[in-house]
């Protein structure tokens, strides 16, 4: 076994990987970029080298240079995790050149893998269903349109050096064809430098299912189980579970050995995983299945396999790369319970998952157990950058079967907070919630399709979610003092009364507090509530709403409120006038960039009267386009701001003037 590895990653899977190696008695070397200098993967290794520059293309991403510290440190293997460097065949080569292992698979493995039409060719040869189709040579766009007649409608054009969706075109019909084959070609042109493309009959309903397979360097391979990933949206994975729940078990062996064939054939080594595409038209029960594409790397929901395995991947990957044999045969692997894995983004799903940026003032989630995983790469108080993925962490749970999980899941959910930036949190909660999820009935679709409920945002603000931050707002003056006793500044005229205005999304809310001998009066939208505090404990609230129980979890940083209530989260700002500029600037119609960016559209012309809430600029941010809408109506002023004009983090993008006859 190895003495010292270097980690060549950053995030949690680092911070995994070390975990790993803490428990096997191994050395870590981490390497960092400058925005990473105090990240917890830092603050976790034996040792650690900066490697340049925040940007990956800078750091991450420099083989040279992580390899030169590999000798430096004396780390006889680097550990590549997922993304990165872990799918570089140029990257493995070297380390192998330089007598470093890469504990992963050969480059030549990553090689065939990484381009679709060679991948599908050595499958299909080792006996692996894949997708009808064309993936030949021959490129002529009348010969393609020839075969996408033989082929039939509908049917996805799909770039051989493509992921994520990127090259990939809907063909519904024929006259599509050829428009789609030009575009897809151009974009797979621009994005990989390969602008090779393959034709697949277009599968309409599917469940994304993958095998977890491992194999080590003396012929040997078995199968982990599968796990189910058909939660994605734009190929982002969102939610990933263990086992594909309602795989039959004899389809659950089919797959799994067909996935082991797989990896004999092409001499796999190391951890991989098949990628299946589950054709669900006519059901789950019998459906075809067809090999999709193969990661040759440990993957980011790894951990599913892990809760009902009873396994260490990162530990079998070191095992095989430091030539050991696999440590159990096919018979010995269990399958026990059910597991989910809910990915945290920084993000706003209320706002079309806009990536954010930030300081992680507040992060606390339940201590984990037998039942609940937390793997994090981040911790309260470190920053969000725009520079990595703006996954925060991994909330994993186990239970004996998918239901158990689902309700532990969903505790867990209601017991995180986040504070700081905006996350998907609430979103995953809907999820977990939804009728349809709850009971399987889902495919790749399902985010598309569920899309409005599962990120509506409070029309009408929770009467709790203000209740709560009013008293979390007017705790810290009453404690310890007695109710009828008070001298601070913000009681109103020696009266007992104090009026609070929330504002969030644009909208304002009156909250009105009055103090009452054994408790409060709270009035919201001028509807008195009678509000009694039951228990509070730094953040968290128990209190009675009109004799109904309800507990929450305020967390206030100056004038900024994020409420978290029976799943929901809400990010409140309590509006002072004068003190208060931002809000002042929006409320006098000033509106400033949300984030750094490019201003890709100016959708009406300078000195239009507009309307609330009418889109006027469209802002190229972190490769997603944003609109910005006018926030009340009135003259619209752009000053000097320009088609394609970078804007920085809070800039003023435009006024909005009011219009005569507001007067
Ligand atoms: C497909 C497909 C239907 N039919 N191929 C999406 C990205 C890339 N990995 C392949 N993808 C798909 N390939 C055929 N022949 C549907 C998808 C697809 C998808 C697959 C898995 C999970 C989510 C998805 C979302 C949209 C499309």
């Amino acid at each position: 076994m190895f003495e010292k590895i270097l980690i060549a990653n950053r995030g949690e899977i680092a911070c995994r990987i070390i975990k790993t190696a803490r428990k096997k008695g191994i050395k870590t070397v981490a390497v960092y970029s400058r925005a990473d200098a105090s990240a917890r993967h830092v603050r976790l290794a034996d040792e650690a080298y900066e490697i340049g520059a925040a940007e990956a293309a800078d750091s991450y991403l420099n083989g040279s240079k992580i390899i030169a510290i590999a000798r430096k440190s004396g780390a006889s293997a680097i550990h590549p995790g997922y993304g990165f460097l872990s799918e570089n065949e140029e990257f493995a080569k070297a380390c192998e050149e330089a007598e470093i292992r890469f504990i992963g698979p050969t480059a030549d493995a990553i090689s065939l893998m990484g381009l679709k039409d060679q991948a599908k060719k050595a499958m299909e040869e080792a006996g692996v269903p894949v997708v009808p189709g064309y993936d030949g040579d021959d490129q002529d766009a009348v010969f393609l349109s020839d075969k996408a007649d033989e082929i039939g409608y509908p049917l996805l054009i799909k770039a051989v050096a493509g992921g994520g969706g990127k090259g990939m075109r809907l063909v519904e019909n024929r006259s599509q064809f050829s428009s789609a084959l030009s575009s897809a070609k151009r974009e797979a042109k621009a994005a990989f430098g390969n602008d090779r493309v393959l034709l697949e009959k277009y599968i309409r309903r599917a469940r994304h299912i993958e095998v977890q397979i491992f194999a080590d360097m003396v012929g040997n391979a078995v199968y982990l189980h599968e796990r189910d990933c058909s939660l994605q949206r734009r190929h982002q994975k969102i939610i990933e579970e263990a086992p594909a729940p309602d795989l039959s078990d004899d389809m659950r062996f089919e797959i799994g050995e067909t996935a082991t064939r797989a990896a004999k054939a092409i001499k796999y080594r190391g951890a991989g995983t098949i990628e299946f595409i589950v054709d669900v038209e006519n059901g789950l029960k019998d459906a075809p299945f067809y090999f999709m594409e193969m990661n040759t790397r440990l993957q980011v929901e790894h951990p599913v396999t892990e809760m009902i395995t009873g396994l260490d991947l990162v530990e079998w990957q070191l095992r095989v790369a430091a030539g050991e044999r696999l440590p159990l045969k096919q018979d010995d692997i269990k399958l026990n319970g059910h597991a989910f894995e809910a990915r945290l983004y920084a993000e706003d799903p209320g706002n079309n998952f806009l990536p954010q940026t930030g300081t992680l003032h507040h992060f606390t989630c339940p201590a984990p157990d037998l039942n609940f995983r937390l793997d994090s790469g981040i911790d309260q108080g470190d920053e969000i950058s725009i520079y990595y993925d703006p996954m925060i962490a991994k909330l994993v749970v186990w239970g004996q079967n998918r239901s158990e999980a689902l309700r532990h899941m969903r505790q867990v959910i209601k017991n995180t907070a986040i504070a700081g930036v905006k996350t998907n949190l609430e979103f995953l909660y809907h999820v977990f919630m939804n009728k349809a999820f709850s009971v399987a009935d889902f495919d790749t679709g399902f985010i598309e399709k569920h899309r409005a409920e599962l990120t509506r945002r409070f029309d009408e603000m929770p009467v709790p979610v203000l209740v709560l931050a009013a008293l979390s707002e007017l705790m810290p003056h009453m404690e310890g003092k007695d109710v009828w006793d008070w001298s601070d500044g913000w009681q109103l005229n020696h009266s007992l009364k104090v009026n609070l205005t929330f504002t969030a999304n644009n909208k304002s809310h009156e909250v009105g507090v009055t103090y009452l001998k054994d408790g409060f009066e709270i009035s919201v939208s001028d509807r008195p509530y009678k509000v009694k505090l039951l228990k509070k404990e730094q953040d968290d609230f128990s209190i009675l709403i009109d004799g109904r129980k309800i507990s929450g979890k305020v967390i206030m940083q100056k004038q900024d409120f994020t409420v978290f209530c029976d799943g929901k989260v809400a990010y409140l700002h309590h509006y002072i006038p004068g003190a208060d500029k931002q809000n002042d600037q929006a409320t006098s119609g000033t509106v400033v960039t949300p984030m750094p960016g490019k201003v890709s559209n100016i959708l009406v012309a300078d000195g239009a009267d507009v309307e609330e809430g009418e889109p006027l600029v469209i802002l190229e941010a972190m490769k997603m386009e944003h609109t910005i809408k006018a926030p009340r109506k009135g003259i619209v002023c752009f000053n000097d701001l320009t088609l394609e004009m970078q804007v920085s983090d809070g800039e003023v993008l435009f006024r909005i003037a009011e219009s005569d006859d507001d007067g």
